[in-house]
């Protein structure tokens, strides 16, 4: 048993995170170049993507390390005013160029790209333009998508259209701690939810009608629900809990963002506190919405804890308990989470799960030359047995991806964190392959069967 023969094993890297150039060949700005250049404090250590790993510049150089780290599948996503400097009009050819000559390189290694079209790097035109506030955002990412798919569909046959709609709104519009960070009220923040929902929907339709061959999929995120114990009760609850959207914090949910997307409905929960805010018509929307999507994406890093509970919703959460091991993120090491959400996500949606992102921060040093980061491998190896054992019980479990290749900037927290498998120094640009990168060949090589030694 174990994981199927053709899984997916691979990493992820971001635009902004990784390519610096920000300013270079044409690119135009990003709600991320003017949150980290105009608000002083903002970003833990001031840092920007001004530079980051330099990528755009050394994209050879990373694509064949990849290669020779055993990669075969690489998700990247492509900065939006790097084509398209104005948002929409104006193609920089320049920008069209580096993403061709990075999929061409990638071919040419022997890895398999797949695209992300939108991992939060949106022109300032179209946040002068009211973004995902504006109902004409769908056109303006319809033109985006397709010149993508015009310019790489002959070559990229995979496709991620948005990562992580709760990151982009809650983080962006609701607690202010990513670009634009911009305070928004509920009501609007139903609205962009709808408005980013028919964006993912328009997206899957124009590369299903312009790229031959084409896999799409989507990478939202949300902790899963932990069952306190393995009681039927508590496993009742946990499922219930995941998949209900909150009056509060209803962006988080795995269920708010997914189900018009995956069912082609909201959830009940949702609608009975929410549908007041829906723009007018919003039924109508679904069908676009909902299209059939080859894979569904993940990305998952920690859990909530949840029991049965003698109230309104039949659940309640419990704090993770005292001492639990933590990344440098301060997240808790849950290694059942890729267990729960995958077996709880396939039997809600019913499509081939693929972990898009799952990977930890810690506190790596060079020592004469080596990382020796066994924190990291051994987070790795717990998360992918949890994963191995929802695949072994029935769970379609399409692929693996490692968040991140590289260590790169960290939104808010800057250069603070390092998730990579390969560090960075920053002032040298020199990478140097962790312990975890060499681990992680191995576990690629073996489609995860020495996970338990
Ligand atoms: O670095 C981020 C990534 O951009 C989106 N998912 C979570 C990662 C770690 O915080």
């Amino acid at each position: 048993m174990g994981f199927s023969k053709d899984f997916l094993w691979g990493t992820a890297t971001a635009s902004y995170q990784i390519e610096g150039a920000w300013n270079e060949d044409g690119k135009g700005p990003s709600i991320w170049d003017d949150l980290t250049h105009d608000r002083e404090g903002f970003i833990e250590d001031g840092g920007t993507g001004d530079v980051a790993c330099d990528h755009y510049h050394r994209f050879r150089e990373d694509i064949a390390l990849m290669a020779q780290m055993g990669i075969r599948n690489y998700r990247f996503s492509i900065s939006w005013p790097r084509v398209l400097p104005e948002g929409t009009g104006k193609v920089n050819e320049a920008g069209l160029k580096f993403y061709s000559d990075m999929v061409d390189c990638m071919l040419e290694n022997g890895i398999r790209p797949f695209c992300t079209l939108y991992h939060w790097d949106l022109p300032r035109a179209i946040h002068e333009r009211g973004a995902w506030n504006n109902e004409q955002m769908v056109e303006w990412f319809s033109e985006y998508v397709t010149l993508i798919a015009k310019t790489l569909g002959d070559r990229v046959k995979d496709y991620f259209t948005i990562n992580e709609p709760q990151c982009i709104l809650g983080l962006g519009y609701d607690r202010v701690e990513h670009a634009p960070a911009v305070k928004m009220g509920k009501r609007d923040l139903v609205r962009m939810s709808h408005i980013l929902l028919k964006c993912h929907g328009q997206a899957a339709k124009i590369l299903r009608e312009l790229v031959p061959d084409v896999h799409i999929g989507y990478a939202p995120c949300a902790n899963p629900m932990v069952p306190c114990t393995n009681s039927q009760q508590d496993i009742d609850a946990a499922r219930k809990a995941y998949f209900t959207v909150p009056p509060e914090g209803f962006l988080w949910n795995a269920a708010w963002f997914s189900d018009p997307a995956m069912l082609g409905k909201y959830p009940e929960s949702a609608l009975v506190h929410l549908e007041q805010y829906l723009p007018k018509g919003w039924e109508k929307d679904l069908a676009l919405i909902h299209q059939p999507l080859d894979f569904y994406g993940q990305n998952i890093y920690t859990s909530n804890m949840v029991r049965a509970a003698d109230n309104a919703y039949g659940f309640e959460m419990v704090p993770h308990r005292i001492g639990i091991e933590r990344t440098l993120m301060g997240w808790p090491v849950v290694p059942d989470s890729l267990y729960w959400g995958a077996k709880f996500l396939y039997e809600r949606y019913k499509t081939p799960i693929l972990i898009t992102e799952n990977g930890m921060s810690c506190h790596d040093v060079v020592v004469n030359g080596h990382i020796h980061d066994e924190a990291r491998i051994d987070y790795v190896k717990k998360y992918l047995r949890g994963l191995r054992r929802a695949a072994e019980e029935g769970t379609e479990v399409a692929g693996y991806f490692y968040w991140s290749f590289f260590d790169n900037f960290e939104w808010k927290m800057g250069y603070t964190q390092r998730f990579g498998l390969v560090h960075v120094n920053y002032d040298t640009q020199e990478r140097t392959i962790k312990d975890s990168c060499y681990a992680y060949k191995k576990i690629m090589e073996t489609n995860g069967e020495n996970l338990d030694d």
